[in-house]
């Protein structure tokens, strides 16, 4: 076993020399390689969890299946079941954060409707007053606040509506589903049985349904992972999505900069990490405010960035640089120029406090149910926004005296980023090209071939695969072929940083006709071309991609399924991530996964993801290890997509 960890460590190590772009080989030297250095201690990982076939739901455990000598778990429980409960509990658990974070979201929309959260405005009101169109909210003449208060009292019958959970009746699912997805999308889910009907209770029902002495029809649990699915979709990824862009505005493309390069030595640096824009904005505004104060202790002035997906959401509405992806957040602790890293919820490594106390750098948490041992509490409500955001940014100023010259290192690695493109800012794009009918020319595009497909790549990065470059090198794959890629998360950190994300990518990397389409559509926009790849946000901004796929469906006239498009996540690394993937197979998408999830222990599981959920949903689950590997595949679903609408292939 030693001998296979040093075989591992070994080519990590000759990794991180050549995977220059983030992992900058001077900076790991200093700080011990960190992340790396930890996966490296876990190897080899075991086997049974690799497979999802160890099973902790009771105590007669743990059990695994070691087929031909235990072939069911104490209870009875075979490979298959204790797959499908183990990848239920994991899409629910994911779904919950983004649930969770939605409704944080809309409750501080109900705290400016009440007037008791000052510090904020309704920024985007027409989007407000659409949705509550929608949803059947009188309008006209109406204060615009009284309107966002029975928005979020409709918005919170979907986390509290108790008819028809157990009996399922017809009109009883989310109202955020029923104004967001497709009159198709929905008729298939209604058809399975899986339409939601209150976020919060889906997830909590899961875990009963997954416990020892519950559900033991491993197809009927699949059929849970699609409507947890849903619930992530529409409670969670749209809804945190539209709530925000009330709140803080739809973003607009906006340019900035990538990577650890960002962070400047004479400044004071706030590294805002986590998901959630509503501590992260006040941030921003109160650095800008604060800023001669910093420059009464020495520096030349405060400069944010971000860090994960809260970097991403100031970065689209506010062209924050953001400095890296979840891979790199101790990284932007070790340059030694981090005054203060605030944070607020999710993919935040308890490790930043340890790496914290090795430099002068102050770590905040924010959130009551967020807390590090070493970091400094400071909760963080609405009403008091303003107050709290003023002591953090002051904390950091203050902080920067207690710089050590002798361990400051920052890496020079930046690259320009272009981001914001909401589904609104693609419309407003394609206006300049035909103002009454914008999405014409991007239809055109598709059916002609000029645009061969449309790929989303998402998701996190993971240490088990970083050195391939797998973001980047299948984003490279496909626009090469002609497919736009769209995508969110941690995708867009390590696509900016490799320069994917500017419009001069599009001369270096688009194929001749994806290249033609993106110059014509960007000179019209002011721009050299488009990017080849679009940075459509967070990662709850996967909820923008749905958007956009129903947008082109109802276009075409066709169900999503039969879209040329697909979907990537080739470097998953979070729960979070298969709630996402489990909405993209509900909607009807061929899901690249990688690297391969804990389904493999089960033939059945296995084979309904890969092949019948085709019958079912449309969508699918595509296996590919390698970048090549998994742009060949989503390739061959496009070309098989466009053969089935009858498109040049
Ligand atoms: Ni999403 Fe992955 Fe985290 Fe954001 Fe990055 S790790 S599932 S992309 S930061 S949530």
């Amino acid at each position: 076993m030693k001998k296979e960890v040093n075989k591992i460590a070994k080519k990590s190590s000759e990794s991180a020399e050549r995977n220059e772009t983030w992992a900058n080989s001077n900076l790991l030297k200093k700080a011990k390689r960190l992340v790396l250095d930890r996966f490296e201690a876990q190897q080899p990982q075991c086997i049974f969890g690799e497979n999802g076939i160890c099973c902790k739901n009771c105590f007669s455990g743990p059990c695994r299946i070691i087929p031909g000598k235990a072939d069911y778990g104490v209870c009875g429980a075979t490979a298959d079941v204790i797959v499908a409960r183990n990848l239920l509990r994991h899409a629910g658990a994911g779904a919950t954060c983004h649930t969770d974070h939605a409704k944080e979201t809309v409750l501080a929309l109900y705290e400016i409707a009440e007037g008791r959260a000052s510090g904020y405005r309704i920024k985007d009101k027409d989007k407000l007053l659409l949705f509550a169109k929608k949803l059947g909210i009188k309008t006209s003449g109406r204060p615009i606040k009284a309107i966002a208060r029975d928005l979020v009292y409709e918005i919170l019958e979907d986390f509290r509506r108790q008819q028809g959970l157990f009996i399922k009746k017809e009109g009883t699912y989310l109202n955020w589903l029923r104004i967001r997805a497709t009159k198709e999308r929905i008729k298939t889910w209604a058809k399975l049985g899986i339409l939601p009907v209150n976020a919060d209770a889906e997830t909590s029902h899961i875990l009963h349904q997954t416990t020892m002495g519950c559900d033991a029809d491993p197809v009927d649990l699949l059929l849970s992972v699609l409507r947890i699915g849903l619930v992530d979709g529409y409670s969670g990824l749209t809804l945190a999505t539209d709530i925000q862009d009330i709140i803080f505005g739809t973003p607009m493309p906006v340019k900035s900069e990538a990577n650890l390069g960002v962070l400047k030595e004479d400044y004071v640096n706030i590294v805002v990490h986590g998901h959630v824009p509503i501590l992260s904005e006040k941030i921003v505004e109160w650095a800008k405010k604060l800023n001669n104060t910093a420059k009464r202790v020495g520096a030349k002035g405060i400069n944010v960035v971000g860090v994960c997906c809260t970097g991403i959401e100031v970065l689209m509405r506010q062209g924050i640089p953001i400095a890296g992806h979840v891979l790199q957040q101790e990284m932007a602790i070790a340059t030694g120029v981090c005054d203060l890293m605030v944070v607020d919820l999710q993919c935040i490594y308890p490790s930043v406090a340890n790496v914290a106390q090795c430099y002068h750098t102050k770590i905040v948490t924010t959130i009551d149910y967020v807390r590090i041992p070493g970091a400094i509490h400071i909760p963080f409500e609405v009403d008091k926004a303003d107050e709290t955001a003023k002591k953090i940014v002051k904390l950091a100023v203050d902080n920067f005296k207690n710089r050590k010259k002798n361990k400051i290192f920052i890496p020079k690695e930046k690259a320009e980023v272009w981001a914001g493109f909401s589904v609104e800012a693609i419309i407003e794009a394609l206006k300049k090209v035909n103002s009454k009918d914008p999405l014409k020319p991007l239809v055109h595009a598709i059916k002609s071939g000029d645009i061969y497909g449309v790929v989303g790549i998402v998701g996190c990065r993971n240490p088990k695969v970083w050195e391939m470059k797998f973001h980047e090198e299948l984003t490279k794959l496909l626009i090469k072929r002609n497919i736009l890629v769209v995508g969110t998360g941690c995708w867009a950190h390590a696509a900016a940083q490799e320069g994917l994300l500017m419009p001069e990518a599009t001369e270096k990397y688009a194929g001749p006709r994806l290249k033609k389409v993106l110059k014509a559509v960007g000179q019209v926009n002011g721009l050299p071309a488009l990017p080849p790849a679009l940075h459509m946000g967070s990662c709850v901004d996967n909820g923008r991609i749905g958007v956009l796929l129903g947008m082109l469906a109802d276009y075409m006239k066709v169900p999503i399924p039969m879209l040329p498009v697909s979907c990537s996540a080739p470097e998953y690394m979070a729960e979070k991530a298969v709630a996402i993937a489990s909405f993209f197979l509900a909607l009807g998408l061929a899901v690249h996964i990688n690297p391969v999830p804990p389904v493999t222990g089960s033939k059945l599981v296995t084979k309904v993801l890969t092949k019948d959920l085709e019958e079912i949903t449309g969508g699918k689950v595509l296996l590919a290890e390698t970048p090549e590997k998994a742009a060949k595949a989503i390739i061959a679903h496009i070309r098989k997509k466009r053969k089935e609408l009858g498109l040049r292939v």
